[in-house]
């Protein structure tokens, strides 16, 4: 006992560290598999990331009368410059990306002389965008709501969802969406039908996407409801 009692403190110690030791190891043990893992999820995240889920396109009619604004809208919407935009003679057609949807959009121009050949293009859309300007004189107004009506009434045109944009509000003589509803004449024609009417202006693009936004939505026959504004 005499010999073994210096011995046993320096076991003791000798133990403390080697378990010390070991923790210490397991530890950093540890924090490298932490680090294999957060490494192969960085790499997984970075290279082996598929390409996200393609957009839904939807193919659309956009039809108004002249100078009503439909060019410049949807040249907004796609970006594009607003300058040298000039009358659309026959149509043209544009590719307007949303985050949940690109809309293909076949714009009509609005002149007395085409206007008569627009059903001509109807075939194949599956929604249409009605602008009108909401300064325009009363002649104007009624040629717009005369047009609107056979739209609505066009076998082409009749089960799809529309969006009437109430265009040019920033302009003094705009009159209110609760004028122009009430002018348009929409019920009972649009009644059970899909549509829309928001009021809109170039210098409130905001707008106009969330207009765009409900469009889609009724495209994709979410949150239906017969009519709304
Ligand atoms: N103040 C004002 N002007 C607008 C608005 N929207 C369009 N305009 C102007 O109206 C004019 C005619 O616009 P367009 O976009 O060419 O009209 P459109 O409907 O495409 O006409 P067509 O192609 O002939 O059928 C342009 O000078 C535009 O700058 C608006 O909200 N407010
Ligand atoms: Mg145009």
């Amino acid at each position: 006992m005499k010999e073994m009692s210096p011995l046993l403190p320096f076991s003791v110690n000798g133990d403390w560290k080697l378990s010390k030791f070991r923790t210490m190891s397991e530890c950093i043990q540890l924090s490298f598999a932490v680090c294999r893992i957060g490494i192969y999820t960085c790499f997984r995240a970075l290279c082996c990331k598929g390409p996200p889920p393609p957009r839904p396109e939807y193919d659309l009619v956009c039809i108004g009368l002249t100078g009503s604004g439909k060019t410049s809208l949807l040249s907004q919407l796609c970006s594009e410059t607003p300058e040298n935009i000039v009358s659309t003679t026959g149509f043209s057609i544009k590719a307007v990306p949303f985050q949940n949807a690109i809309l293909n959009v076949k714009e009509l121009g609005g002149a007395d002389n085409i206007r008569k050949y627009w059903s001509r293009y109807y075939q194949g859309s599956q929604g249409v965008i009605f602008v009108l300007d909401s300064a325009s004189s009363e002649d104007d107004l009624e040629t717009a709501r005369n047009e609107l009506h056979s739209a609505l009434q066009h076998p082409q045109l009749c089960t799809l969802p529309f969006l009437i944009l109430a265009n040019h509000q920033d302009k003094p003589a705009a009159r209110s969406v609760q004028e122009i509803k009430k002018y348009l004449e929409l019920e009972p024609l649009a009644r059970g039908k899909r549509w829309i009417l928001k009021p809109c202006s170039l210098d409130d693009m905001e707008a106009v996407k969330d207009s765009f936004s409900l469009l889609i939505n009724l495209l994709e026959e979410k949150d239906f409801e017969p009519s709304r504004m």
